[in-house]
């Protein structure tokens, strides 16, 4: 092992991550995980299949297949299938190898869903939605204004959906996958709309994703993710889901061995066909871990990007996590923190930040999900055929991104991975969420918050702009590196901070003016690494809170090489001077150490992205504008009333035109009374797209 890593160090502190991994808190069911070692390695041979089968032969292994590029699955039949030890020795000769570039035995890492057990099951009560004949639609709170009349002064709370829909966009041609433990795929509400080609089972290496029954429905999380997507609509089952004419696959790999290269093959599936990937689980929220993507699955991301959607990227929606309760904070999680993957957080129906929502600047949005003991949660598909209105957590959010981010591709499917990114930050919502704390306005005018991103979706302004949406121009990255650092000091007597002047490139071709996103890779060694917290003001003076403090994480292992990032410069020019500052938010002085190394990662670009041109965002502070239009309808309503009255005292008015208000009195009476009522409206609006 440790020629391995002398001989590749770009691979150490990956190797340092897992191996590292020991002291696990698993947070459903309170019992530590300890990762076990599997008879598989991945290795890398670059001169092809050929001398992958001649290698394999002659260290007597198995040569699976090819996983993609140069990386092949081996497996030593003489090693045990699970075992507490790694075989380093054999990796050793592995790597010696001469035809052999690089080789890991993968072991399992712990990868927990983002929802809540529920102990206390809801009693169903049966609705029966008129627009929808699908009996839970009427408590699809976030996808329709479900407040009865009486309650029209509490905010609306849709993430806009509808217009969406009356636009024409239901996901057609868009095709989500679910990276989880399974896909219920007959199941009545989902069978219509499911996808072979995008589904595939990576724990029991078969083409059928249906999830392990037990007892308990353990499994339950990747059925009731995918419905949120594309449960069926108007077949009088179950509720609708966002995109509910997408296909919908469902990758199985979260029900057992959780290697690097099953998420790997996870998040590079299919990735020329499938479209959008959705993912509600990652490192484990207890808030003391610092984990990220292997070799393996950084490749992956890598490949779904570049080479997805015919090179203009697939698009990865990831779950921001629950370790809200434990402090976690979701910059110490690469699947989130990674520029690739939309991370979601979640907000309740009372639009605060509930209890178990993480912060961090990686954040790019929100959508609504469940939050204190009695607010609604999230209804979708189920094991067994069923149906469920307790649907919780990140983990909700996440897959209600993913179907409006299909409605969002259907609307323009020229969009690349970085356009749907600017879309989120042109079009999230700020008002719905003003009552939280942490907002604040960057240097170009966009409204950022570490627990809710951009802010809450709303799937018609997104789709609006994504149909005139002008491609960004294209990536620049620039890396700025100190010159001659020597190691800092860090004490809980001495914060550290450091000021250096950023060009952003100029005068390169990699230059950045607009700025995207901003990683802060830092090394850092110190005696309680959840003592620290690291802030970043960028030359417009607006400051982030890139890690904050975590009660739980007492580990001595420090930061090695690792990205912060975050996204709220989105749209400033970086050039000027950033200022980071390090301290021990404890004040213990016991503890000790040092920033060792750091370099900042400016992404963005050298040309203006076409939408800011035309000035920096104007937000809608009136968003929940239903409030307003119903107090507008009972005004005219009201006059309508006095109208009549008039046009009856006077008994002047013919009999059509009585009748024509009589119907326009009847529309105002009912709204929103009932939800045939407002689909009746919204069809007669937008031509027949509903029947
Ligand atoms: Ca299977
Ligand atoms: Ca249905
Ligand atoms: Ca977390
Ligand atoms: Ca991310």
């Amino acid at each position: 092992m440790h020629r391995l890593m002398s001989r590749i160090p770009l691979f150490f502190f990956l190797l340092c991550l897992t191996n590292a991994a020991v002291d696990y808190y698993k947070e459903s069911d309170g019992i530590d995980f300890v990762p076990e070692h599997s008879n598989e390695w991945v290795v890398r041979i670059d001169e092809g299949d050929e001398v992958a089968d001649l290698v394999a032969n002659e260290l007597g292994l198995e040569n699976r297949r090819k996983i993609f590029d140069n990386y092949y699955l081996f497996i030593n039949p003489s090693v045990p299938r699970r075992s507490k030890r790694a075989t380093n020795d054999f990796t050793n000769l592995l790597t010696k190898h001469e035809k052999v570039s690089w080789a890991e035995q993968q072991q399992s890492r712990n990868r927990v869903k983002r929802d809540f057990i529920d102990k206390r099951a809801q009693e169903e009560r049966v609705y029966r939605s008129v627009a929808f004949s699908d009996p839970k639609w009427s408590k699809e709170w976030y996808l329709k204004d479900t407040r009865p009349e009486s309650s029209s002064h509490l905010p609306k709370l849709d993430l806009h959906v509808l217009p969406a829909w009356a636009a024409g966009y239901t996901g057609k041609g868009i095709k989500v996958t679910i990276l989880d433990d399974g896909l219920e795929w007959n199941n009545s509400d989902i069978m219509a709309n499911y996808d072979p080609k995008a589904s595939y089972d990576l724990n029991d290496n078969d083409d059928d994703p249906s999830p392990r029954y037990d007892p308990t429905n353990e499994n339950k999380h990747g059925t009731r993710c995918a419905g949120e997507v594309a449960m069926v609509a108007n077949n009088s089952i179950c509720g609708v889901g966002i995109a509910y004419n997408a296909k919908i696959g469902g990758i199985r790999m979260l029900d057992g061995h959780v290697t690097d290269r099953v998420e790997a093959e996870a998040i590079a599936f299919n990735h020329k066909y499938v479209d959008i990937y959705s993912a509600s689980w990652g490192p484990n929220d207890d808030g003391r871990t610092v984990e990220g993507p292997g070799t393996l699955a950084s490749a992956a991301f890598i490949k779904g990007i570049t080479e997805g959607r015919n090179g203009k990227g697939v698009i990865y929606v990831w779950a921001s996590g629950n370790g809200g309760r434990r402090q976690d904070n979701c910059n110490c999680d690469g699947y989130t923190g990674s520029i690739y993957t939309i991370s979601i957080s979640s907000a309740s129906e009372h639009q605060q930040s509930p209890w178990y929502a993480e912060r961090c600047p990686s954040t790019m949005a929100t959508t609504y999900s469940s939050g204190a003991y009695k607010d609604q949660k999230v209804t979708t598909t189920d094991l067994h055929d069923s149906c469920t209105d307790d649907h919780t957590g990140t983990s909700a959010s996440a897959p209600l991104a993913a179907g409006i981010f299909a409605l969002v591709l259907e609307a323009n499917p020229q969009l690349t991975w970085r356009d749907m990114q600017h879309l989120v930050a042109w079009t999230s919502e700020y008002a719905p969420l003003a009552d939280n704390h942490g907002w604040t306005t960057n240097g170009a005018g966009f409204k950022v918050n570490s627990r809710f991103g951009f802010g809450l979706l709303n799937a018609a302004a997104l789709t609006e702009a994504a149909r005139n949406w002008v491609t960004v121009p294209k990536q620049s990255i620039c890396q700025i590196e100190p010159t001659k650092f020597t190691p800092q000091r860090i004490s809980a007597a001495r914060p550290l901070e450091i000021d250096f002047e950023v060009k952003g490139c100029e005068g390169e071709n990699n230059v950045v003016r607009f700025l995207e996103h901003v990683q802060l890779y830092v090394t850092i060694s110190y005696t309680r690494r959840g003592a620290l917290k690291i802030n970043i003001t960028s030359p417009h003076g607006t400051r982030t809170t890139l890690l904050s403090e975590r009660d739980q994480d007492t580990s001595t292992d420090g930061f090695k090489n690792w990205s912060f990032m975050s996204v709220h410069n989105w749209g400033e020019n970086p050039k000027g001077v950033w200022t980071i500052k390090i301290m021990d938010a404890t004040g213990d002085m016991e503890n000790l150490g040092a920033l060792e190394d750091f370099r900042l990662v400016l992404h963005g670009t050298s040309e203006a992205p076409h939408r800011i041109l035309a000035g920096p965002r104007v937000y809608d502070e009136n968003y929940n504008t239903v409030q307003n239009e119903r107090s507008e309808k009972r005004q005219s309503l009201e006059s309508l009333a006095r109208q009549q009255a008039m046009v009856e005292s006077n008994k002047l008015a013919s009999k059509h035109d009585a009748y024509g208000q009589q119907d326009s009195l009847d529309e105002m009476n009912n709204i929103p009374a009932t939800d045939s009522h407002w689909f009746r409206l919204l069809a007669r609006l937008n031509g027949n797209w509903l029947q």
